[in-house]
């Protein structure tokens, strides 16, 4: 029941923050973990801005009791973390690294003494080095141990943690990594792009049997999509075609196999030539049924035809007319639009907003507060687009904000502040901003002020 322009979320609704072990704890040589691609890429030169690296990040490692506590300051009811595979399995299969586990369950334990409850996801894109070295997310066998690391975190946490989500983002931990060569392990490989894609998607599945298999607590599992609409650069045919398989390689070549046990027709005739075959049974554990679906929402993509683009012939435009973040267009409807239409289209059990943040340029004030009504505007204009989808009948159970403190942006360094807590990186000191306090307030009274 809205009151006049409070818009009131269901009760129950679940109102949390999201990071990532790679982008927040920093330690990478401590606590018997391993090496990552991410630590890899990182110390390549030329791949990340500034030559920043994830070495110290946002140093959550040592200063995670602070974080966990300033988490409760801010009323938050979940928190979405990732395990670092490495700290867990330093060379990715085999020996288990104790110390690894012991952080997370301090981590997960605190959590819960603060009422907040943890979503673990197991793999946000910090694949074990020795694994790439022999062959990464391109060679099958990284499934099966993918699912043999979930065996292992489920039966150090799986009495405590419920919420588990599998991965993040698959496309961008294939395409980014194998294809375009933005991400780690920064190889650019159409062939390659697709095995990763298939394997992860895979690795999905055997690790939800897994998870399933060693939980002594039920688990609620699901994975964290990043999906966005698709809107044709101008109402050309050639443009729509272009939008259309924008749309098949970012959205539909992840949730078609997910939710309907096989590729989109259209996108395996244009992807045949750099597609291995599917082995029998792969799309059955591929589509196993999961409890439901996080979907990442930042903003939609412009999509024109472009002949040089490989494969797709197609790239994204940035409209002039339109306000940006630093990284994209600020698009609120989108929400709308992504919620309303994989509800539709896939009827997943229930959807849950894993992610969805900007980056803006905020610094604290002289008067050492950290003011940022941009990003109060981002929150309040999506969340109310989260609540629109639900009076349209999606059933969406939760908000995860990205992110709680400001974290190491991949390929942009420490250049893009996501945080609703501002972080001095050469001090790491933590500021709550001003979108930190009103995301409490939201929490508070459930609903967000118009
Ligand atoms: C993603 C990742 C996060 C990013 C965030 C901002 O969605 O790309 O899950 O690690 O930091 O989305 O780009």
């Amino acid at each position: 029941m809205d009151r006049g322009d409070l818009l009131t979320f269901p009760p129950g609704f679940q109102w949390g923050v999201a990071s990532s072990s790679y982008q927040i704890e920093g330690a990478v040589d401590e606590g018997g973990r391993g090496p990552s691609i991410w630590d890899t890429f990182c110390h390549t030169p030329g791949k990340i801005a500034r030559g920043e690296t994830g070495d110290i990040a946002a140093d959550h490692y040592h200063r995670w009791e602070e974080d966990v506590r300033l988490l409760g300051e801010l009323g938050v009811q979940v928190y979405r973390f990732s395990v670092a595979w490495p700290r867990v399995q330093p060379t990715g299969r085999g020996k288990v690294n104790g110390q690894g586990l012991d952080f997370y369950e301090r981590l997960v334990d605190a959590l819960i003494a603060r009422n907040i409850t943890p979503c673990l996801t197991l793999y946000h894109w910090d694949l074990p080095q020795p694994l790439q070295d022999a062959g990464g997310w391109p060679n099958r066998d990284t499934a099966r141990y993918f699912a043999d690391y979930a065996a292992i975190v489920a039966g150090r946490l799986g009495d405590r943690v419920t919420g588990w989500i599998t991965h993040n983002e698959p496309w961008v931990a294939a395409f980014a990594g194998n294809f375009s060569g933005e991400h780690a392990p920064g190889i650019q490989d159409p062939v390659a792009a697709f095995q990763a894609a298939h394997h992860l998607l895979l690795s999905h599945g055997l690790a939800v049997e897994a998870l399933r298999a060693t939980c002594r607590r039920k688990p609620s599992i699901g994975l964290a999509l990043n999906l966005n609409p698709v809107h044709p650069a101008t109402d050309s045919q050639a443009d729509l075609e272009a939008a259309t398989r924008f749309d098949g390689v970012l959205n539909r070549w992840f949730l078609d196999p997910l939710y309907r046990g096989s590729y989109p027709e259209d996108m395996v005739r244009l992807f045949e030539p750099v597609l291995t075959p599917v082995r029998e049974g792969d799309l059955k554990t591929i589509s196993t049924p999961v409890e439901w679906l996080g979907i990442n929402y930042y903003s939609h993509t412009v999509a024109r035809h472009d002949p040089s683009f490989p494969l797709i012939e197609a790239s994204q435009v940035q409209p002039t007319g339109r306000e940006y973040s630093q990284m994209w267009e600020i698009y609120p409807e989108g929400m709308h639009e992504i919620l309303t239409r994989v509800w539709n289209e896939y009827h997943p059990p229930y959807l849950v907003v894993t992610e969805n943040g900007i980056p803006v340029a905020d610094e604290p004030d002289l008067d050492g507060k950290a003011r940022d009504p941009r990003r109060i505007a981002y929150l309040r204009d999506h969340i109310a687009q989260v609540h629109r989808a639900i009076a349209d009948g999606v059933d969406v159970r939760g908000y995860y904000h990205w992110s709680p403190t400001d974290n190491f942006e991949w390929a942009h360094g420490y250049g893009k502040r996501f945080g609703l807590i501002y972080i001095d990186f050469s001090t790491q000191k933590r500021t709550v901003k001003d979108s930190g306090w009103w995301f409490k307030q939201v929490i508070e009274a459930n609903g967000v002020e118009l």
